[in-house]
């Protein structure tokens, strides 16, 4: 592949929603986000793909193969968190779109067809659930229900996609593909503390992601005695550390995070009246994740009775932990070997389209490494020549994949 064109892509696609301090906002469906998908849907028509938008506003371009035979499939999101870097999605699709350039360049035509996607509102910080677009695609959620999903302003995916000219009418799924291989950062620190280049992701771990409020009572910091007090504040404190304590206590791939809380009417001198948080668990063995939710919704029913405080609590995303196609991982690290680049296998804490794509076809991904092991945040970054090798594998395990008359 041509390393300097994806690099020179990655930072042409993170001018849109470029924030001051390097980082990148292009929430899903937001004006940010519609300039990303333009810029790469321009540069997807430059090599004459067969463009469809679904419903839910997945974008899949196609480069027809030598025969209709069911396309190999990869692809990821553009849609990013608040201040997120420029290589969580972006790469799995621009390195996507690098692999069929390449192949056209060199007058390649596989035996399949290589589709190329850009899933709709993968990250879930604006509507829930995460991973939403292909979620759908891959028949998990109706379109009707995703479209009315309403963001906290109470605006509906259906009306922003209206909006920005991404609500399509491509049948879902918009094509049927024979197996999905994903790239993507790894947003954690195991390759690089294992000085590996590539790994070859063997599953995601589950997920779940709860909102809970804590209602009290409002009332004057100077002149309300301690005792007696309904403070929903220090019912979310407790809820954070036995977030912690539990995590601490599972052990394992078990993570528990406290990623919102607000306080309201959040003023220095009044006791809040409510408290909103998130609490968002992730294990790869479901029946601990099942375990783990459990014990959460005990302890904050057990701490609102003690406090005198109202409790709600609305589960908004429930994944389980997805493992993928053998002989697919095996593949990865064939492509890897035959390019010379160390790989390592290992699982994926943060969720990705992949773990839908699962569900419908023959699936796995490949990592390069995250620096630091940091994502989510303006300080992401992966070397070019890694991007180069990550995109290199995924040509490989493509086009090996392309060439197979039979799965
Ligand atoms: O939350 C996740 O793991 C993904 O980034 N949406
Ligand atoms: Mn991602
Ligand atoms: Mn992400």
């Amino acid at each position: 592949v041509d390393g300097r064109r994806l690099s020179e892509r990655l930072a042409a696609l993170a001018r849109a929603g470029a924030r001051p301090g390097g980082g990148v906002c292009r929430l899903a469906l937001t004006d940010a986000d519609r300039e990303g998908r333009d810029r790469v849907v321009a540069w997807m028509r430059e090599l004459d793909l067969r463009m469809t938008v679904d419903g839910i506003g997945n974008v899949v371009a196609v480069l027809p193969g030598r025969e209709d035979l069911p396309p190999v499939m990869t692809g990821s999101h553009l849609d990013t968190v608040a201040d997120g870097g420029r290589y969580d999605g972006s790469l799995g699709v621009l390195a996507g779109l690098e692999v069929v350039e390449t192949l056209v360049r060199a007058g390649v035509r596989p035996l399949r067809p290589i589709a190329v996607a850009s899933f709709t509102n993968e990250e879930g910080v604006r509507f829930t659930p995460d991973m939403l677009g292909s979620l759908v695609f891959c028949g998990g959620m109706d379109l009707e229900q995703a479209l009315e999903q309403r963001d906290a302003a109470g605006t509906t995916v259906g009306d922003e996609l209206e909006r920005i000219g991404y609500r399509g009418s491509a049948p879902i799924p918009s094509v049927r593909p024979c197996a999905f291989v994903e790239l993507h950062v790894e947003q954690g620190p195991v390759l690089e503390q294992r000085g590996a280049t590539i790994g070859a992701v063997t599953g995601v771990a589950g997920i779940s992601w709860t909102e809970i409020e804590l209602v009290g009572q409002a009332n004057h910091a100077g002149t309300t005695p301690m005792c007696g007090r309904r403070d929903p504040a220090c019912g979310a404190a407790g809820i954070v550390t036995f977030v912690r304590r539990l995590a601490l206590e599972i052990g394992g791939s078990h993570l528990g995070t406290v990623g919102r809380l607000v306080l309201r009417p959040n003023l220095v001198n009044v006791v809040p009246g409510s408290a909103e948080l998130t609490v968002d668990l992730r294990n790869g063995d479901e029946a601990a994740l099942g375990e783990a939710e459990r014990r959460l919704e005990a302890h904050v029913e057990e701490l609102a009775r003690t406090d005198g405080l109202r409790c709600d609590m609305r589960r908004v995303v429930r994944l389980q932990p997805v493992a993928f196609d053998e002989e697919m991982v095996d593949l990865v690290e064939q492509s890897a070997e035959s390019l010379a680049h160390s790989a390592a296998r290992l699982t994926s804490g943060a969720g990705h389209d992949a773990q839908m794509m699962a569900r419908v076809c023959p699936t796995t991904m490949i990592f390069v490494p995250s620096r630091g092991g940091v994502s989510h945040s303006p300080e992401e970054h992966t070397a070019p020549e890694h991007l180069q090798a990550g995109a290199n594998v995924l040509l490989r395990t493509i086009l090996a994949l392309a060439e197979r008359r039979h799965r």
